[in-house]
């Protein structure tokens, strides 16, 4: 089957979409899914939280911001030997990227010269590199791209016409901004959103919009479904029906056929069940390891026994695979 990759999708398009019924979608999406991946593959990525707490911006989801009130331990940058324990760990599981997380506005350029020399740390380990740490500028992208990052994750979280519900410290031109000089230093691109904050199926919609849009579709696209923080302004949002989750999934799947889709933070409430749909609908990543950056994930025995239920495998990684085929050519 034939899938397209467009930039010129309206509100209106992709709210119909999601207005389909259920079964339609999820069949079409499945589809799509096929045509780019193995259905029965999921890439599998760990987070570490590398600075934690304090944060200046407002976000009204988050635990790390210094405007809440969450009870939520603070800690300084990590040295370098702690994030490398801790890569290694998550390879021995299984992971495949690491993905580093700090409660930043920006990072300084002091802190950068620090977070570079992690990444490489991660990199020499044979695992693909990750950050995210705010906003950045068009130096600051570049300078990581030459230390050899491979995915930047900055989301754009919800709808341009919702963004300033949940934050007011910073705007949605800003992300845009960052994504634009992380795409132009060459550096992979992670975006996506979260879901139960409140809004409405149309602003889903042009989220996905923004997304979809973007001059490139970003490689990795994380749907998070909100962890409630007690302390935090969106504490006590209305849950959201698990089947629009679903439906979020299948659409982002629509619209960017060659993405990864990452079934993202708020698994650890999900039912079997549902993430299996979450599956279905072209989900083909997650995040593996007991936490994600301040909150528990799924558990790691219960992420195993899930993926045997449903005949899934992990991802393998290029590097590793290229080195594996190398040493059997080496002893044929
Ligand atoms: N400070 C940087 C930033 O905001 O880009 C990087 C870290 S921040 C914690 C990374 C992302 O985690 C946020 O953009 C948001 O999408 C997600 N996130 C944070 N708290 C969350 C929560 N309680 N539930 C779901 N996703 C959350
Ligand atoms: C993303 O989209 N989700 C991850 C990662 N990118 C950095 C973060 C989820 C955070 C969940 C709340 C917490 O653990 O603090
Ligand atoms: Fe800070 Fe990022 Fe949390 Fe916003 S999401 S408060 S920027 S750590």
């Amino acid at each position: 089957m034939q899938t397209e990759t467009r930039h010129d999708w309206s509100v209106d398009e992709i709210e119909a979409l999601l207005d389909r019924p259920f079964n339609d979608l999820l069949f079409r999406a499945q589809q799509v899914h096929r045509a780019g991946f193995d259905p029965n593959r999921i890439q599998v990525s760990t987070l570490l939280s590398i600075k934690t707490g304090a944060c200046s911006e407002d976000c009204g989801y988050c635990s790390q911001s210094a405007k809440h009130d969450t009870g939520l331990e603070k800690e300084k940058l990590l040295s370098v030997d702690d994030v490398v324990q801790a890569a290694n760990a998550a390879r021995d599981k299984g992971a495949t990227r690491f993905c580093m997380g700090a409660a930043w506005r920006n990072p300084t350029d002091t802190n950068l010269e620090r977070v570079i020399e992690m990444v490489q740390a991660v990199h020499e380990l044979g695992m693909e590199t990750c950050l995210t740490l705010g906003m950045l500028t068009e130096a600051q992208a570049e300078r990581l791209r030459e230390a050899g990052l491979d995915y930047y994750n900055h989301n754009l979280d919800t709808s341009p016409e919702y963004y300033g519900k949940v934050i007011s410290t910073r705007t949605f031109q800003d992300r845009l901004e960052t994504l634009a000089a992380v795409r132009d230093a060459g550096i992979s691109v992670c975006s996506g959103g979260i879901l139960g904050m409140g809004e409405s199926r149309r602003d889903r919609a042009s989220m996905l919009r923004e997304l979809a849009n973007l001059p490139r579709h970003p490689e990795s696209v994380p749907i998070n479904l909100l962890v409630q923080v007690e302390g935090t302004p969106l504490y006590g949002a209305e849950a959201l029906d698990p089947l629009e989750f679903v439906r979020t999934v299948a659409v982002a799947r629509i619209l960017m056929p060659a993405s990864y889709v990452r079934l993202s933070a708020g698994r650890e409430a999900m039912s079997d069940e549902l993430q299996a749909l979450c599956f279905l609908a072209g989900a083909n990543s997650i995040f593996y390891g007991e936490r994600l950056l301040t909150s528990d994930n799924a558990d790691e025995d219960r992420d195993r026994a899930l993926f045997e239920r449903l005949g899934l495998s992990f991802e393998e990684n290029a590097e590793w695979q290229a080195t594996a085929a190398c040493k059997r050519r080496a002893s044929a």
